[in-house]
Protein backbone atom coordinates (compact mmCIF):
# COMPACT_ATOMS: atom_id res chain seq x y z
CA UNK A 1 0.00 0.00 0.00
CA UNK A 2 1.06 3.33 -0.67
CA UNK A 3 2.32 5.63 2.05
CA UNK A 4 -0.20 8.61 0.51
CA UNK A 5 -2.95 5.81 0.51
CA UNK A 6 -6.76 6.76 1.37
CA UNK A 7 -6.92 4.94 4.30
CA UNK A 8 -6.66 7.14 7.21
CA UNK A 9 -5.42 6.85 10.69
CA UNK A 10 -7.76 7.42 13.12
CA UNK A 11 -6.08 8.83 16.12
CA UNK A 12 -7.47 12.83 16.88
CA UNK A 13 -4.88 15.43 16.15
CA UNK A 14 -4.36 18.05 19.11
CA UNK A 15 -4.17 20.75 16.91
CA UNK A 16 -6.90 22.01 14.87
CA UNK A 17 -6.29 24.39 11.79
CA UNK A 18 -9.06 26.88 12.42
CA UNK A 19 -10.19 28.64 9.56
CA UNK A 20 -11.05 32.22 10.31
CA UNK A 21 -13.37 33.72 7.42
CA UNK A 22 -13.75 37.08 6.73
CA UNK A 23 -17.22 38.43 6.51
CA UNK A 24 -18.01 40.51 3.56
CA UNK A 25 -18.60 43.71 4.32
CA UNK A 26 -21.60 45.78 3.11
CA UNK A 27 -19.95 47.99 0.14
CA UNK A 28 -18.94 44.87 -1.63
CA UNK A 29 -18.14 46.56 -4.84
CA UNK A 30 -16.27 46.13 -8.49
CA UNK A 31 -14.24 49.02 -9.32
CA UNK A 32 -11.42 47.06 -10.67
CA UNK A 33 -8.83 48.27 -8.51
CA UNK A 34 -6.17 45.57 -8.72
CA UNK A 35 -3.73 45.49 -11.94
CA UNK A 36 -3.21 41.88 -12.63
CA UNK A 37 -5.84 40.32 -11.19
CA UNK A 38 -7.76 39.07 -14.40
CA UNK A 39 -11.27 39.07 -12.41
CA UNK A 40 -11.00 42.13 -10.99
CA UNK A 41 -10.02 44.21 -14.32
CA UNK A 42 -13.09 42.23 -16.25
CA UNK A 43 -15.66 42.95 -13.79
CA UNK A 44 -14.50 47.03 -13.49
CA UNK A 45 -18.24 49.11 -12.56
CA UNK A 46 -20.24 45.50 -12.97
CA UNK A 47 -23.36 46.13 -10.71
CA UNK A 48 -22.45 43.76 -7.34
CA UNK A 49 -24.81 42.32 -4.54
CA UNK A 50 -22.95 42.86 -0.89
CA UNK A 51 -26.31 40.83 -0.14
CA UNK A 52 -25.47 37.48 -1.78
CA UNK A 53 -22.02 37.90 -1.55
CA UNK A 54 -22.15 37.38 2.42
CA UNK A 55 -24.78 34.74 1.81
CA UNK A 56 -22.45 33.06 -0.19
CA UNK A 57 -19.23 33.26 2.31
CA UNK A 58 -21.75 32.60 5.54
CA UNK A 59 -22.82 29.35 3.40
CA UNK A 60 -19.12 28.37 2.81
CA UNK A 61 -18.90 28.85 6.63
CA UNK A 62 -21.86 27.23 7.33
CA UNK A 63 -20.68 23.63 4.76
CA UNK A 64 -17.19 23.73 6.77
CA UNK A 65 -18.93 24.00 10.02
CA UNK A 66 -21.16 20.76 9.21
CA UNK A 67 -17.89 18.84 8.10
CA UNK A 68 -16.51 19.09 11.83
CA UNK A 69 -14.16 21.52 10.63
CA UNK A 70 -13.49 24.61 13.46
CA UNK A 71 -14.75 27.90 11.94
CA UNK A 72 -14.11 30.94 12.97
CA UNK A 73 -14.71 34.88 11.21
CA UNK A 74 -13.18 37.81 11.09
CA UNK A 75 -15.75 41.20 11.11
CA UNK A 76 -15.57 43.37 8.00
CA UNK A 77 -14.04 46.75 8.14
CA UNK A 78 -15.62 50.41 8.43
CA UNK A 79 -15.67 52.05 5.32
CA UNK A 80 -14.81 54.76 3.96
CA UNK A 81 -11.56 54.16 5.94
CA UNK A 82 -11.35 56.45 8.22
CA UNK A 83 -7.76 56.84 8.76
CA UNK A 84 -7.35 57.28 4.97
CA UNK A 85 -10.10 59.56 4.79
CA UNK A 86 -8.18 61.73 7.40
CA UNK A 87 -5.00 60.83 5.60
CA UNK A 88 -6.46 62.86 2.55
CA UNK A 89 -7.79 65.77 4.34
CA UNK A 90 -11.58 64.79 3.57
CA UNK A 91 -13.74 65.39 6.59
CA UNK A 92 -16.06 62.75 7.42
CA UNK A 93 -19.48 62.33 5.20
CA UNK A 94 -17.50 65.12 3.01
CA UNK A 95 -17.63 62.35 -0.04
CA UNK A 96 -21.12 61.51 -0.51
CA UNK A 97 -23.37 63.39 -2.78
CA UNK A 98 -25.60 64.55 -0.15
CA UNK A 99 -23.15 64.68 3.07
CA UNK A 100 -22.49 67.64 5.00
CA UNK A 101 -20.43 69.22 2.20
CA UNK A 102 -16.46 69.38 1.87
CA UNK A 103 -15.47 71.71 5.79
CA UNK A 104 -11.92 71.18 4.90
CA UNK A 105 -12.80 71.81 0.58
CA UNK A 106 -9.55 73.30 -1.41
CA UNK A 107 -8.77 74.61 -4.99
CA UNK A 108 -6.86 71.34 -5.10
CA UNK A 109 -9.87 69.25 -4.16
CA UNK A 110 -12.28 68.40 -8.16
CA UNK A 111 -14.96 65.74 -8.94
CA UNK A 112 -12.88 63.02 -10.38
CA UNK A 113 -10.41 63.18 -7.36
CA UNK A 114 -13.52 62.06 -5.05
CA UNK A 115 -14.58 59.64 -7.50
CA UNK A 116 -10.78 58.32 -7.55
CA UNK A 117 -10.70 58.07 -3.60
CA UNK A 118 -14.02 57.13 -3.14
CA UNK A 119 -13.60 53.49 -4.96
CA UNK A 120 -10.31 53.18 -3.18
CA UNK A 121 -12.04 54.41 0.41
CA UNK A 122 -15.04 51.92 0.01
CA UNK A 123 -13.58 49.16 -0.97
CA UNK A 124 -14.95 45.78 1.08
CA UNK A 125 -11.37 44.05 0.02
CA UNK A 126 -10.66 43.10 3.73
CA UNK A 127 -12.64 39.75 2.99
CA UNK A 128 -9.91 38.07 1.13
CA UNK A 129 -8.36 37.41 4.55
CA UNK A 130 -5.70 34.92 3.54
CA UNK A 131 -3.97 38.44 2.69
CA UNK A 132 -4.10 39.65 6.31
CA UNK A 133 -1.70 38.04 8.05
CA UNK A 134 1.02 35.22 7.78
CA UNK A 135 0.76 33.01 10.77
CA UNK A 136 3.08 30.34 12.11
CA UNK A 137 2.32 27.76 14.43
CA UNK A 138 3.43 27.71 17.93
CA UNK A 139 4.82 24.13 16.96
CA UNK A 140 7.45 25.62 14.84
CA UNK A 141 8.87 28.79 16.59
CA UNK A 142 11.39 28.78 19.08
CA UNK A 143 9.30 30.52 22.04
CA UNK A 144 6.61 28.04 21.39
CA UNK A 145 3.99 31.00 20.56
CA UNK A 146 1.80 31.46 18.17
CA UNK A 147 3.28 34.26 15.76
CA UNK A 148 1.30 36.42 13.38
CA UNK A 149 2.05 39.29 11.26
CA UNK A 150 -0.12 41.82 9.80
CA UNK A 151 0.65 41.90 5.87
CA UNK A 152 1.34 45.43 4.96
CA UNK A 153 -0.32 45.15 1.44
CA UNK A 154 1.99 47.73 0.61
CA UNK A 155 1.19 47.54 -3.27
CA UNK A 156 -2.36 49.07 -3.46
CA UNK A 157 -4.22 51.73 -1.74
CA UNK A 158 -7.08 50.26 -1.34
CA UNK A 159 -5.45 46.90 0.14
CA UNK A 160 -2.97 48.80 2.33
CA UNK A 161 -5.57 51.06 3.98
CA UNK A 162 -6.92 47.98 5.67
CA UNK A 163 -3.64 47.84 7.97
CA UNK A 164 -4.80 49.51 10.94
CA UNK A 165 -8.02 47.67 11.41
CA UNK A 166 -7.25 44.71 10.91
CA UNK A 167 -3.86 45.14 13.15
CA UNK A 168 -6.44 46.20 16.02
CA UNK A 169 -8.77 43.03 15.29
CA UNK A 170 -6.04 40.41 15.17
CA UNK A 171 -4.61 42.31 18.78
CA UNK A 172 -8.37 42.24 20.08
CA UNK A 173 -9.14 38.14 19.33
CA UNK A 174 -4.92 37.44 19.71
CA UNK A 175 -4.30 39.55 22.54
CA UNK A 176 -3.27 37.02 25.39
CA UNK A 177 0.45 37.36 25.20
CA UNK A 178 0.72 33.51 26.81
CA UNK A 179 0.10 32.22 23.83
CA UNK A 180 0.17 34.84 21.15
CA UNK A 181 2.93 37.73 19.75
CA UNK A 182 0.60 39.94 16.90
CA UNK A 183 3.65 41.53 14.98
CA UNK A 184 2.46 44.75 13.41
CA UNK A 185 2.96 45.42 9.69
CA UNK A 186 6.50 45.86 8.20
CA UNK A 187 7.16 49.60 6.91
CA UNK A 188 4.48 50.18 3.84
CA UNK A 189 6.91 50.02 1.11
CA UNK A 190 6.04 48.23 -1.89
CA UNK A 191 9.83 47.29 -2.32
CA UNK A 192 9.45 45.36 0.62
CA UNK A 193 5.89 44.68 -0.03
CA UNK A 194 3.81 41.45 2.15
CA UNK A 195 0.68 39.95 1.10
CA UNK A 196 0.16 37.74 4.07
CA UNK A 197 -0.35 33.79 4.22
CA UNK A 198 -1.67 33.51 0.27
CA UNK A 199 2.20 33.45 -0.18
CA UNK A 200 2.89 30.97 2.42
CA UNK A 201 2.30 27.40 3.21
CA UNK A 202 2.98 24.65 5.67
CA UNK A 203 4.14 21.10 4.98
CA UNK A 204 3.97 18.96 8.20
CA UNK A 205 2.74 14.86 8.86
CA UNK A 206 0.03 15.97 10.53
CA UNK A 207 -1.12 19.26 12.07
CA UNK A 208 0.05 18.36 15.31
CA UNK A 209 3.63 17.79 13.98
CA UNK A 210 6.14 20.69 13.28
CA UNK A 211 6.61 21.64 9.45
CA UNK A 212 8.53 23.00 7.17
CA UNK A 213 7.21 26.50 6.08
CA UNK A 214 7.31 27.51 2.42
CA UNK A 215 7.35 31.45 1.72
CA UNK A 216 6.23 32.36 -2.16
CA UNK A 217 7.52 35.20 -3.44
CA UNK A 218 7.67 37.22 -6.92
CA UNK A 219 9.91 40.04 -6.57
CA UNK A 220 13.30 40.90 -4.86
CA UNK A 221 15.37 44.35 -4.45
CA UNK A 222 18.41 42.51 -6.24
CA UNK A 223 16.23 41.01 -9.17
CA UNK A 224 15.88 42.73 -12.89
CA UNK A 225 12.63 44.68 -12.80
CA UNK A 226 10.09 43.16 -15.28
CA UNK A 227 7.46 44.42 -17.63
CA UNK A 228 4.01 42.53 -17.24
CA UNK A 229 1.91 42.06 -14.53
CA UNK A 230 2.98 43.38 -11.12
CA UNK A 231 4.46 41.06 -8.87
CA UNK A 232 3.59 41.75 -5.24
CA UNK A 233 5.34 39.59 -2.40
CA UNK A 234 8.86 40.28 -2.20
CA UNK A 235 11.72 38.11 -0.63
CA UNK A 236 12.96 40.38 1.90
CA UNK A 237 9.79 40.83 3.50
CA UNK A 238 9.35 36.78 3.33
CA UNK A 239 12.45 36.56 5.09
CA UNK A 240 11.44 39.34 7.58
CA UNK A 241 8.44 37.15 8.41
CA UNK A 242 10.41 34.64 9.36
CA UNK A 243 12.96 36.09 11.06
CA UNK A 244 10.36 37.62 13.49
CA UNK A 245 8.54 34.67 13.83
CA UNK A 246 11.67 32.80 15.38
CA UNK A 247 11.98 30.27 12.19
CA UNK A 248 15.12 28.29 11.42
CA UNK A 249 17.02 27.63 8.49
CA UNK A 250 15.83 24.27 8.37
CA UNK A 251 12.11 24.73 8.41
CA UNK A 252 12.02 27.40 6.16
CA UNK A 253 11.87 27.80 2.39
CA UNK A 254 11.16 30.13 -0.07
CA UNK A 255 10.39 29.85 -3.88
CA UNK A 256 9.85 31.86 -6.64
CA UNK A 257 6.83 32.41 -8.43
CA UNK A 258 7.27 31.97 -12.56
CA UNK A 259 6.95 35.02 -14.65
CA UNK A 260 4.68 32.81 -16.53
CA UNK A 261 2.07 32.60 -13.60
CA UNK A 262 2.36 35.93 -13.15
CA UNK A 263 1.96 36.92 -16.50
CA UNK A 264 -1.88 34.09 -16.94
CA UNK A 265 -3.12 36.32 -13.87
CA UNK A 266 -1.12 34.69 -10.38
CA UNK A 267 -1.04 37.96 -8.61
CA UNK A 268 -0.90 35.45 -5.64
CA UNK A 269 0.34 32.00 -4.92
CA UNK A 270 -2.53 30.72 -3.88
CA UNK A 271 -3.78 30.92 -7.04
CA UNK A 272 -1.60 28.64 -8.13
CA UNK A 273 -0.63 26.12 -5.58
CA UNK A 274 -2.04 25.00 -2.25
CA UNK A 275 -0.46 22.66 0.89
CA UNK A 276 -2.30 20.96 3.38
CA UNK A 277 -0.28 18.62 5.84
CA UNK A 278 2.40 16.40 3.55
CA UNK A 279 0.59 17.35 0.14
CA UNK A 280 1.72 19.85 -2.14
CA UNK A 281 -0.66 20.38 -4.95
CA UNK A 282 0.87 22.75 -7.54
CA UNK A 283 0.56 23.57 -11.56
CA UNK A 284 3.73 22.54 -13.24
CA UNK A 285 4.07 26.07 -13.98
CA UNK A 286 3.86 27.62 -10.59
CA UNK A 287 7.97 28.26 -9.59
CA UNK A 288 11.14 29.15 -11.26
CA UNK A 289 13.31 25.81 -11.00
CA UNK A 290 10.34 24.03 -9.80
CA UNK A 291 12.28 20.59 -10.44
CA UNK A 292 15.23 21.44 -8.47
CA UNK A 293 12.75 22.82 -5.61
CA UNK A 294 10.69 19.59 -5.31
CA UNK A 295 13.82 18.43 -4.67
CA UNK A 296 15.47 21.18 -2.27
CA UNK A 297 11.78 20.69 -0.66
CA UNK A 298 12.20 16.93 -0.31
CA UNK A 299 15.59 16.99 1.47
CA UNK A 300 14.44 19.72 4.29
CA UNK A 301 10.84 17.34 4.84
CA UNK A 302 12.20 14.17 7.63
CA UNK A 303 8.82 12.97 6.25
CA UNK A 304 7.13 11.98 2.41
CA UNK A 305 5.42 14.96 0.71
CA UNK A 306 3.10 13.72 -1.57
CA UNK A 307 3.99 16.06 -4.41
CA UNK A 308 0.63 16.29 -7.15
CA UNK A 309 1.89 18.43 -9.95
CA UNK A 310 -0.59 19.15 -12.49
CA UNK A 311 0.70 18.86 -15.94
CA UNK A 312 0.05 22.28 -18.62
CA UNK A 313 -1.49 19.60 -20.44
CA UNK A 314 -4.08 18.06 -18.08
CA UNK A 315 -4.66 21.68 -16.78
CA UNK A 316 -3.34 24.83 -19.08
CA UNK A 317 -2.68 27.50 -16.90
CA UNK A 318 -5.38 30.23 -18.23
CA UNK A 319 -7.66 27.66 -17.50
CA UNK A 320 -6.32 26.88 -13.98
CA UNK A 321 -6.53 30.74 -13.66
CA UNK A 322 -9.83 31.23 -14.82
CA UNK A 323 -11.65 28.08 -12.74
CA UNK A 324 -9.52 29.17 -10.01
CA UNK A 325 -8.79 25.46 -9.21
CA UNK A 326 -5.13 25.92 -7.22
CA UNK A 327 -7.56 28.34 -4.93
CA UNK A 328 -9.14 25.20 -3.55
CA UNK A 329 -9.53 25.10 0.33
CA UNK A 330 -7.28 21.34 0.80
CA UNK A 331 -8.91 20.26 4.60
CA UNK A 332 -8.31 17.55 6.75
CA UNK A 333 -11.40 16.18 8.04
CA UNK A 334 -11.64 14.89 11.65
CA UNK A 335 -11.66 11.12 10.05
CA UNK A 336 -7.87 12.21 8.60
CA UNK A 337 -9.39 12.58 5.24
CA UNK A 338 -8.80 14.91 3.08
CA UNK A 339 -11.38 17.19 0.92
CA UNK A 340 -10.69 19.44 -1.92
CA UNK A 341 -13.85 22.97 -1.33
CA UNK A 342 -13.72 24.26 -4.60
CA UNK A 343 -15.20 27.04 -6.87
CA UNK A 344 -18.01 26.22 -8.88
CA UNK A 345 -16.03 27.59 -11.27
CA UNK A 346 -14.33 24.08 -11.29
CA UNK A 347 -17.31 22.15 -12.16
CA UNK A 348 -18.28 24.50 -14.78
CA UNK A 349 -14.69 23.72 -16.75
CA UNK A 350 -14.15 20.32 -18.07
CA UNK A 351 -10.94 19.93 -17.88
CA UNK A 352 -10.28 21.26 -14.11
CA UNK A 353 -14.12 18.89 -13.28
CA UNK A 354 -11.69 16.07 -15.02
CA UNK A 355 -8.38 16.86 -13.37
CA UNK A 356 -9.90 17.04 -9.89
CA UNK A 357 -12.20 13.85 -10.03
CA UNK A 358 -8.60 11.86 -11.57
CA UNK A 359 -7.26 12.86 -8.42
CA UNK A 360 -9.61 12.05 -5.88
CA UNK A 361 -9.59 8.21 -8.12
CA UNK A 362 -5.92 8.08 -8.11
CA UNK A 363 -5.52 5.52 -5.08
CA UNK A 364 -1.90 7.29 -4.57
CA UNK A 365 -2.89 10.66 -2.54
CA UNK A 366 -5.21 11.10 0.40
CA UNK A 367 -8.06 13.08 -1.25
CA UNK A 368 -10.86 11.49 -1.39
CA UNK A 369 -13.74 14.32 -1.83
CA UNK A 370 -14.65 17.45 -3.07
CA UNK A 371 -17.47 20.42 -2.56
CA UNK A 372 -18.58 23.00 -4.88
CA UNK A 373 -19.24 26.35 -3.88
CA UNK A 374 -20.81 29.18 -5.36
CA UNK A 375 -18.75 32.22 -4.61
CA UNK A 376 -19.57 34.24 -7.92
CA UNK A 377 -20.00 37.69 -5.96
CA UNK A 378 -16.14 37.25 -4.54
CA UNK A 379 -14.85 35.39 -7.63
CA UNK A 380 -15.64 38.27 -9.61
CA UNK A 381 -13.31 40.14 -8.30
CA UNK A 382 -10.47 37.81 -8.15
CA UNK A 383 -11.31 36.05 -4.70
CA UNK A 384 -12.11 32.19 -4.39
CA UNK A 385 -12.11 30.04 -1.21
CA UNK A 386 -8.55 29.87 -0.32
CA UNK A 387 -8.76 33.81 -0.39
CA UNK A 388 -11.82 34.27 1.73
CA UNK A 389 -10.19 32.24 4.50
CA UNK A 390 -7.02 32.79 7.17
CA UNK A 391 -5.63 29.42 8.20
CA UNK A 392 -4.78 29.54 12.12
CA UNK A 393 -3.45 25.82 13.71
CA UNK A 394 -4.16 25.96 17.60
CA UNK A 395 -4.61 23.67 19.87
CA UNK A 396 -7.27 23.72 22.63
CA UNK A 397 -6.00 26.13 25.06
CA UNK A 398 -5.01 28.36 22.47
CA UNK A 399 -8.54 28.07 20.99
CA UNK A 400 -10.03 28.78 24.77
CA UNK A 401 -7.57 31.88 24.90
CA UNK A 402 -8.88 33.69 22.06
CA UNK A 403 -10.57 37.02 22.61
CA UNK A 404 -14.17 37.79 21.11
CA UNK A 405 -16.67 35.62 20.68
CA UNK A 406 -15.55 34.71 17.20
CA UNK A 407 -16.10 30.51 16.50
CA UNK A 408 -18.42 29.95 14.79
CA UNK A 409 -21.64 27.76 15.39
CA UNK A 410 -25.34 27.45 13.66
CA UNK A 411 -27.18 29.80 15.90
CA UNK A 412 -24.15 31.98 15.36
CA UNK A 413 -24.28 32.08 11.49
CA UNK A 414 -28.20 32.41 11.85
CA UNK A 415 -27.40 35.34 13.77
CA UNK A 416 -25.34 36.96 11.02
CA UNK A 417 -27.26 35.80 7.79
CA UNK A 418 -30.22 37.62 9.96
CA UNK A 419 -28.25 40.52 10.01
CA UNK A 420 -27.28 40.50 6.59
CA UNK A 421 -30.98 40.30 5.24
CA UNK A 422 -31.86 42.88 7.31
CA UNK A 423 -28.84 45.72 6.36
CA UNK A 424 -27.19 44.42 3.09
CA UNK A 425 -27.99 45.61 -0.17
CA UNK A 426 -29.51 43.25 -3.14
CA UNK A 427 -27.87 45.17 -5.97
CA UNK A 428 -25.08 48.60 -5.81
CA UNK A 429 -23.31 49.82 -8.85
CA UNK A 430 -20.02 51.94 -7.57
CA UNK A 431 -21.74 55.36 -7.80
CA UNK A 432 -23.87 54.08 -4.99
CA UNK A 433 -20.89 53.97 -2.94
CA UNK A 434 -21.69 58.12 -2.51
CA UNK A 435 -24.43 57.65 -1.01
CA UNK A 436 -24.84 58.63 2.50
CA UNK A 437 -27.96 56.78 3.80
CA UNK A 438 -25.80 53.71 1.97
CA UNK A 439 -22.76 54.40 4.10
CA UNK A 440 -25.50 54.48 7.17
CA UNK A 441 -27.08 51.64 6.80
CA UNK A 442 -23.96 50.12 6.36
CA UNK A 443 -22.92 51.15 9.80
CA UNK A 444 -25.96 49.53 11.39
CA UNK A 445 -24.96 46.26 10.10
CA UNK A 446 -21.30 46.41 11.25
CA UNK A 447 -22.43 47.40 14.59
CA UNK A 448 -24.81 44.06 15.10
CA UNK A 449 -21.97 42.20 13.43
CA UNK A 450 -19.43 43.77 16.13
CA UNK A 451 -22.00 42.88 18.92
CA UNK A 452 -22.30 39.29 17.33
CA UNK A 453 -18.95 38.77 17.82
CA UNK A 454 -18.48 40.29 20.77
CA UNK A 455 -15.78 42.92 19.50
CA UNK A 456 -17.58 45.92 20.42
CA UNK A 457 -15.19 48.35 20.34
CA UNK A 458 -13.53 47.49 16.80
CA UNK A 459 -15.28 50.18 14.83
CA UNK A 460 -14.21 54.23 14.85
CA UNK A 461 -17.89 55.55 14.19
CA UNK A 462 -19.11 53.72 17.59
CA UNK A 463 -16.34 55.24 19.86
O1 LIG B 1 -5.99 41.86 -3.81
N1 LIG B 1 -9.21 41.87 -5.26
C1 LIG B 1 -8.24 41.26 -4.36
C2 LIG B 1 -8.39 39.76 -4.40
C3 LIG B 1 -7.56 39.09 -3.33
C4 LIG B 1 -7.54 37.62 -3.47
N2 LIG B 1 -6.77 37.04 -2.42
C5 LIG B 1 -6.00 35.95 -2.53
N3 LIG B 1 -5.60 35.47 -3.70
N4 LIG B 1 -5.56 35.40 -1.44
C6 LIG B 1 -6.82 41.65 -4.73
O2 LIG B 1 -6.52 41.73 -5.92
C7 LIG B 1 -10.45 43.74 -6.25
C8 LIG B 1 -11.16 44.98 -5.75
C9 LIG B 1 -11.87 45.71 -6.85
O3 LIG B 1 -11.41 45.69 -8.00
O4 LIG B 1 -12.90 46.39 -6.56
C10 LIG B 1 -9.45 43.19 -5.24
O5 LIG B 1 -8.90 43.93 -4.45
Amino acid sequence: MSVFSKVQTVTQSTFFEVNFDGIVGPTHNYSGLSAGNIASMRSANAESSPQAAALQGLNKMRVLLRKGVKQAALPPQQRPCPYLLNDLGYAKGSLTQNGPGLSRETASDNASDKKYYMRQLMSASSMWVANAATISPSLDTTDKRVHLTVANLANALHRSMEVPQTTRVLNTIFEDKAHFVVHSAITSHSVIGDEGAANHGRLCLRHDQPGVEVFVYGKSAFLEKRKGFPCRQAVEASKAVARNHGLSYENSIFLQQSEEAVDAGVFHNDVISVINENVFLMHEKSFINQVEEINVIRRKCNFDVCFLNISEDELPLHEAVSSYFFNSQLITLPDGAMMLLMPKEVEENVKALNCVDRLIADTNNPINDRVFLNLKQSMKNGGGPACLRLRVLLNQSQIDALGGDVMMTESKLDELERIVKAYYREKITPDDLFDAEFIKDSYCALREIAKCLSMREIYDFSK
